[in-house]
């Protein structure tokens, strides 16, 4: 995915008017979106169709499918149909649920991310246990493209050194949780942001920021 600034916004509002309002703010700058949870289930699978058809940009669904099979299959069609070009699935669920989206990817050519670890502090407890296992699940799987914490660099480190330098990592976490942009790209190729561009009276004006950041 070709991710103009390497940066990724993530859309969490809960109305259309206001992801409207924002996207339209930075789309100079920005040319991919991420459309989670809080959007969708307040505007529903419309709002990545809407988003994608007004700003004719990349739209990366973050439902975090994390189910059975052919559950997983079900939610990757529904949101391919809507015009997402790629979907974050969870990988502790194993290598047949992830499959499964694959395969739905493959069927609408459209991509699948892999989380990996996650940047919230009590990701530590579980998860980190089990992400580099994981990364090496997506390996074995042919999956080129990652979510990997920018809140913890020595993880993404790791990572990125399993998932090697021909895959694709993209990195919540930098602004609002702490992670640095210029610092998350020495090992990913984009970074996820949300509300320090999204909460901000000028989002703009922050975005530039990161890019002159990003540049130092
Ligand atoms: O902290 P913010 O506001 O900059 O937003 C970060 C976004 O990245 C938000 O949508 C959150 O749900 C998501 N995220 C994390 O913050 N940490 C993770 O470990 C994973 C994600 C995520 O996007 O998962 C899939 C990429």
């Amino acid at each position: 995915m070709e991710v103009k600034n390497k940066i990724i916004l993530a859309l969490d509002v809960n109305t259309m008017e206001s992801a409207m309002k924002i996207a339209g703010k930075v789309s100079d700058y920005i040319n991919t979106i991420k459309i989670g949870y809080p959007l969708a289930l307040a505007e529903g699978l419309e709002s990545i169709t809407q988003i994608k058809e007004e700003f004719d940009c990349n739209v990366i669904a973050d439902f975090k499918v994390a189910d059975i099979p052919e559950t997983n299959s079900k939610i990757a069609d529904l949101t391919f149909n809507a015009g997402a070009d790629a979907v974050i699935v969870h990988g502790f669920v194993g290598n047949d649920s992830v499959e499964a989206c694959l395969e739905s990817a493959e069927d609408h050519g459209k991509d699948v991310f892999l989380l990996t670890e996650m940047s919230h502090p009590g990701a530590s407890r579980f998860l980190k246990g089990v992400s580099e296992d994981i990364a090496a699940m997506g390996v074995e799987m042919g999956i080129k493209n990652y979510v990997a914490p920018a809140t913890k660099l020595d993880r993404l480190e790791k990572i990125r050194n399993i998932v090697g330098n021909d895959s694709f990592i993209i990195s919540p976490g930098v602004g609002a949780q702490g992670g640095d942009a210029a610092k998350t790209l020495r090992f990913a190729d984009a970074v996820i942001v949300g509300r320090s561009i999204y909460l901000a009276e000028d989002p703009e004006n922050v975005v530039k920021s990161i890019i002159d950041g990003i540049k130092l």
